[in-house]
C-alpha cells in the first residue's frame, strides 16, 4: 500500500500564523506530497497565509476567503474549489471562537449570544463545511476536526468552549455515520495545549502547560508537528478503517484520573 499523498488535494481551514495547528497539519500533508488549498476567515489573514504557503517548496497552493458563519460564503468557496480543482480528498477543520469574557469566571454566566456564537463558529461550522466539501470527495475522502479534553470533562476557564467542543464531537460522529456510505471518513484529534494565537492572552496558560509537563505520561507538552502527523494518518489510507473516532494527541494526559 502506498501512503504518499501525491496527486491528492486537501483543504486546510484555520491557518492564522506559523503557530497555528492548521499550519502543522499543512506541513505534514505537504511533506507527504499533497496539494493544498487554504481558507481564511477574512482578508486580514490573506497575505500572512500566502506568505507562509510560499515557504512550502514546490507547493502550488490555492487560497479562498471563507467565513464559516456565512452559509453562502461556504457554498461559494466549495463551488469555486470544484471549478478550480474538481476532486478533493480531504479537509482539515481547525476553527474555533468564543468571546473572551466567556472564557473566564463561571460557565453559568454565559450569555445567550456568547453561547450561540461559540457553537456557531466552533461546531456548526463543521456541519456546513462537511456538507459543502463531501460532494467534491468523489474518490472518497477524510475530514478531520480539532477538539479538546474540555469537551469531555470540566476544565477551568474553558467554559462555553467545552460545551461547544462536546457538540463538535457529537457532530463529528453523526457526520461520520451520514458520510460513510459515500466513502468519506470523519474523525477528530483532541490536542493537548499548544501556545497558539487563540491561546494567547488566556490567563494561566503557562500553568496549564506546566501541569502537563509534570503530570502527562510523556512528561511533556505536544507540538503542532505531532498533531500534523496524526492528521496525516487520519487523512491518508493508513487509517482507512477508522471513522467517528477521537484520537488524543496529548502526551497521554487524558488517561489520568
Ligand atoms: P489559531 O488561533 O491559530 O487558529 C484559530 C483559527 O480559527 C484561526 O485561523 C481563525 O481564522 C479561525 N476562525 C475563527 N473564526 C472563524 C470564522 N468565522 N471563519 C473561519 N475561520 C475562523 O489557534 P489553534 O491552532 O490553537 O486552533 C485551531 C483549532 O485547534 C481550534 O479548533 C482549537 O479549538 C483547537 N485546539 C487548540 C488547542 C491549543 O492548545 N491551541 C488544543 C486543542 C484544540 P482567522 O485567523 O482567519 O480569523
Ligand atoms: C482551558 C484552556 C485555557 C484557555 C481557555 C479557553 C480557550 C478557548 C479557545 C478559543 C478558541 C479561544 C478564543 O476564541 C480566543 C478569542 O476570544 C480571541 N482571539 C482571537 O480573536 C484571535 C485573534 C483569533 C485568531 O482566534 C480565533 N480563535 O479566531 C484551554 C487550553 C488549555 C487549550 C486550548 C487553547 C484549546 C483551544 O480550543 O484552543
Amino acid at each position: 500500500m502506498n501512503f504518499s499523498l501525491e496527486g491528492r488535494t486537501y483543504v486546510v481551514m484555520g491557518v492564522a500564523n506559523k503557530r497555528s495547528i492548521a499550519w502543522g497539519i499543512a506541513r505534514s500533508l505537504h511533506e507527504a506530497g499533497a496539494r493544498l488549498i487554504f481558507t481564511y476567515a477574512n482578508d486580514r489573514f490573506e497575505q500572512p497565509v500566502k506568505d507562509l504557503a510560499e515557504t512550502l517548496e514546490g507547493q502550488n497552493a490555492l487560497f479562498y476567503e471563507c467565513d464559516v458563519t456565512n452559509d453562502q460564503e461556504v457554498s461559494n468557496t466549495f463551488a469555486k474549489i470544484k471549478q478550480d480543482v474538481g476532486t478533493i480528498h480531504g479537509l482539515a477543520h481547525c476553527i474555533a471562537f468564543a468571546n473572551k469574557e466567556d472564557l473566564q469566571g463561571e460557565f453559568v454566566d454565559t450569555s445567550r449570544d456568547g453561547f450561540l456564537l461559540a457553537h456557531n463558529i466552533s461546531s456548526y461550522s463543521l456541519v456546513v463545511t462537511a456538507k459543502a466539501a463531501a460532494p467534491l470527495m468523489t474518490e472518497g475522502g477524510g475530514i478531520v476536526t480539532l477538539t479538546y479534553l474540555g469537551g469531555e470533562r470540566v476544565v477551568k476557564n474553558y467554559n462555553v468552549m467545552g460545551v461547544a467542543k462536546a457538540s463538535l464531537d457529537a457532530s463529528m460522529k453523526y457526520l461520520a455515520n451520514d458520510l460513510g456510505k459515500h466513502g468519506v471518513r470523519v474523525n477528530a484529534i483532541s490536542a493537548g495545549p499548544i501556545r497558539t494565537l487563540s491561546a494567547k492572552g488566556i490567563g494561566d496558560f503557562n500553568s496549564v502547560l506546566k501541569k502537563i509537563e509534570e503530570e502527562a505520561p510523556l512528561r511533556r507538552t505536544i507540538t503542532q508537528e505531532e498533531v500534523g502527523d496524526s492528521a496525516y494518518y487520519l487523512l491518508s489510507d493508513l487509517s482507512r478503517g477508522v471513522t467517528g473516532e477521537i484520537i488524543h494527541v496529548d502526551a497521554g494526559y487524558n488517561i489520568l484520573g
